[in-house]
């Protein structure tokens, strides 16, 4: 495969000019285990892990390759294996705080172009976790794509439909049966040769079936619908990257359980930029929407044009941030946003070290 089919553009290519002087060859993770990866290169797959030096010298843990990743490799002589040396500065991360009592943040995938946050149309979907899902979404870099699947199984797939894009300004919502193939053709505007598209959504909606669908074949395992609250009883057990015959490149990924935020502060102003507009024309710029005389916000829930539980998410989601924002390690390694630059820098010291071929 040409790297340009893998993802590959002027940017990344751009990162890598230092990397390609010494000699190493570019890479895309397609599967991620702890610290062992699988690769697809220009010259086919390779299994990679990372150099020792690589992860010494990676304080912040978010900045180790994931799927999506770009990475300079040495392949080794013989054997289809290679070392990491180097992660490429990423164009999105989809961050989002990691299970557990610690609050770090937890990098799901790297480079993708669009996320369809897949949703299925038979049981009762849950807004406010789309809300949750949108604003980490849009906070990554990536576009959203709302994808209700199941539509065979939904009486009023267009009543769902309008609710659901009342949840989600500025986001695309399709309905698609992955299973019957109805509705896909819709996705092609975001499956253009060398554009990545990620598969997010709750265990059981549906995913790896659209991703087979989409792949044109039964690649990936597709199970019964499962109880959200069965742990680990996830059909899908691992992230990967796997390339679609349209030339677009497709990350399947197991159900989530969580969408814990991290820092999403201008992600929830694109998820709620309905509201966001409306507190705008409140008579004072720092109205709390509690009372206060001229305030647009209450106006809107008087009227009905604003539904209450919006409201409730949009405050509940902004003091869960501020509250992250407090935490002192948050602040500390809230840095994904600032990954470029410190990515930047790291590689000219690598450059440093590693040295000239
Ligand atoms: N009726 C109907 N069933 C579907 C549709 N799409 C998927 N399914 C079924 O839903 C079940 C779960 O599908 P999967 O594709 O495995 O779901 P998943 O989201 O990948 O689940 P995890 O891998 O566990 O996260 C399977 O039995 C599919 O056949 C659809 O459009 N209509
Ligand atoms: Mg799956
Ligand atoms: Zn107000």
């Amino acid at each position: 495969m040409s790297l340009p089919s893998l993802g590959w553009n002027d940017a990344f290519a751009a990162h890598f000019s230092t990397f390609s002087a010494s000699g190493l060859l570019a890479a895309r993770v397609a599967v991620q285990h702890k610290h062992h990866y699988r690769l697809l290169t220009a010259v086919g797959e390779l299994d990679g892990s990372c150099t020792g030096r690589l992860l010494h010298a990676t304080h912040d843990r978010s900045l180790l390759p994931v799927a999506g990743d770009w990475v300079a490799v040495q392949p080794r002589t013989s054997e289809s294996i290679a070392d990491i040396h180097a992660v490429l500065p990423r164009s999105t991360a989809f961050v989002r705080r990691a299970a557990g009592p610690r609050s770090e943040p937890q990098v799901l995938a790297a480079n993708i172009d669009t996320v369809l946050l897949v949703m299925a149309l038979d049981g009762n979907f849950n807004l406010r976790r789309l809300e949750r899902l949108l604003a980490v979404t849009w906070e990554s870099g990536a576009a959203p794509v709302v994808v209700l699947n199941k539509l065979d199984l939904c009486a009023d797939p267009a009543a769902a439909r309008a609710e659901v894009a009342r949840h989600a300004p500025g986001a695309e919502v399709l309905l698609v049966s992955a299973l019957h193939e109805t509705g896909c053709d819709a996705l092609a505007p975001h499956l253009a040769p060398g554009r990545t598209v990620a598969v997010l959504g709750s265990s059981g909606v549906g995913k790896s079936t659209l991703v087979n669908r989409l792949f044109g074949a039964d690649r990936q395992l597709t199970g019964a619908r499962r109880d959200d609250n069965s742990l680990g009883r996830h059909t899908t057990v691992s992230r990967e990257l796997i390339p679609l015959p349209c030339g677009a490149l497709i990350l399947d990924t197991p159900g989530l359980r969580e969408v814990g935020m991290w820092d999403v502060s201008e992600g929830i102003d694109e998820t709620f930029s309905d509201l966001a507009a409306l507190a705008a024309s409140c008579r004072f710029s720092d109205c709390t929407h509690r009372g206060e005389p001229g305030c647009a916000v209450r106006s809107a829930l008087a009227s009905g044009d604003l539904d209450a539980g919006r409201l409730h998410a949009w405050n509940k989601l902004r003091r869960e941030q501020e509250w992250l924002d407090r935490r002192e390690n948050h602040q500390a390694a809230a840095a994904t946003k600032r990954t470029m630059k410190a990515r930047n820098m790291a590689m000219r010291r690598h450059t440093r070290l590693f040295g000239e071929p």
